[in-house]
């Protein structure tokens, strides 16, 4: 990365405000030039060669992974714009007025003419004091969610229609019909704020983006050249409602927990990396380019060359020169994790989701264990894979279910117990 231009230049501010210092620039080499390695690269080892030894060293160790992560693989991103929210509605009377929603709408540009997102807060009205926050992006519109007439429906919201159904209309919103995949009214009572935003607010999840964050600077900070792709975007995103968030003194904003289900997993693993506000992530079956390793040595789970063909809008254009020669990357998806450290990571999957590779992600946290360790913290509490629905429940912590790749009340309940006992609650 390069301080001289103004993309180096935004890109160091954005690193020095997400990771608290500025780390030197570093020229990082072209792909063909990198070395290739079958072996997972240490985490604890400086893109030059040096030890990562002391709390220190690891510093700038992080901030190293985050310019590498940004360069190679998820493109880089511009620094947060000033906080813009307006309070749309706050409704005290949801699920017998035990909860209040409110909606925010944040905008995500300096301008006002730019893209916006309406996050959906709910929190218990018996609170004594602030409680903790799981914030997650969704795929088919905050109004999917709950009941409430009140809520905003954005036309870039509208989910796919599932095969046999038609597509949904604005005047036809089916309001509350998949709930399962953020049941607030089981989660709030339990005394966990909820804060949701739907992804395609804040980029378009479709090759050839159109409208998102991405467009808008690109076109109105074209100079800086982002190179960032989708999957940064939402993570972006994540980090805008976090923005809103610690002003609220409803949450405790020492316990935000960013969860997402597959491209929103990455999304919410990528968010915790970068975003150190952020106290704990859960990435559900997030598989390659998340929580999945992209040196995957099998023949069953997603890996970069397919990742990079069928979704070519979700990394920076660097990453797709790694599709056909992955051992190049300088790092794999347990420095990622180890970026979040020690702060808690509980990697959720399924057995029958092999594509999202559940056993190269138990292979992320053994590989991120060290630097937790260096840390002072727990790291993974397993030798090997736990059985089925057994949950490890140390700061690296790991659930596997049996089942397909979908999200719903089974997961929330563990992610529950996994957050009262990280936050020793
Ligand atoms: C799949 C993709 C995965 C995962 C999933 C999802 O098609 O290969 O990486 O992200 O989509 O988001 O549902």
């Amino acid at each position: 990365m390069d301080c001289r231009t103004k993309a180096g230049c935004s890109l160091m501010m954005c690193l020095a405000a997400l990771l608290g210092g500025c780390a030197a620039p570093a020229p990082f080499p072209p792909v063909d030039a990198l070395p290739a390695s079958a072996d997972l690269p240490d985490p604890l080892v400086m893109f030059d060669g040096s030890p990562v030894r002391t709390r220190r060293q690891w510093s700038a160790r992080r901030a190293e992974l985050a310019g590498l992560f940004q360069h190679y693989m998820y493109g880089t991103m511009p620094a947060p714009p000033p906080l813009r929210a307006d309070v749309r509605f706050e409704d005290p009377s949801y699920l017998d007025g035990k909860i209040t929603l409110r909606e925010i709408a944040i905008g995500l540009t300096p301008d006002a003419d730019g893209p916006t997102m309406h996050l959906l807060v709910a929190t218990p009205n018996d609170a004594e004091g602030p409680v903790p926050c799981f914030i997650m992006p969704n795929f088919g519109g905050n109004h999917t969610l709950v009941t409430s007439e009140q809520v905003a429906i954005p036309a870039a919201s509208a989910p796919r229609p599932r095969q046999g159904q038609e597509a949904e209309s604005p005047a036809s919103p089916r309001r509350g019909n998949r709930p399962g995949r953020c049941p607030i009214d089981l989660i709030v009572p339990r005394g966990y704020a909820v804060a949701v935003f739907n992804y395609r607010e804040v980029e378009n999840d479709d090759p050839a983006a159109s409208r998102g964050v991405r467009t808008w600077y690109a076109r109105h900070e074209g100079d800086a050249g982002y190179t960032w792709g989708a999957v940064a975007a939402w993570a972006w995103g994540i980090s805008r409602g976090v923005d809103w968030l610690v002003t609220d003194p409803r949450i405790d904003p020492s316990a935000i927990i960013s969860v997402g289900h597959s491209r929103n997993g990455k999304a919410a693993l990528v968010a915790a990396a970068f975003d150190e506000r952020i106290a704990m992530a859960i990435p559900n079956q997030s598989g390659c380019g998340g929580a999945g390793p992209s040196r995957t040595g099998d023949t069953v789970s997603e890996n970069v060359e397919q990742i990079n063909r069928v979704f070519p809008h979700w990394f920076s254009p660097v990453f797709h020169q790694f599709s056909d020669q992955p051992e190049r990357l300088p790092f794999d998806q347990h420095c990622l994790i180890a970026m979040v450290a020690p702060r808690p990571v509980l990697l959720s999957c399924a057995d029958q989701d092999q594509w999202a590779n559940p056993d190269g992600q138990f292979r992320m946290l053994q590989a991120a264990d060290k630097v937790y360790r260096l840390l002072g913290a727990e790291g993974l509490a397993a030798d090997a894979m736990p059985p089925l629905e057994h949950l490890i429940d140390s700061p690296l912590g790991y659930w596997i279910r049996p089942g397909r790749h979908s999200l719903g009340s089974a997961e929330w309940d563990i992610y529950i117990r996994y957050a009262d006992r990280r936050l020793a609650r």
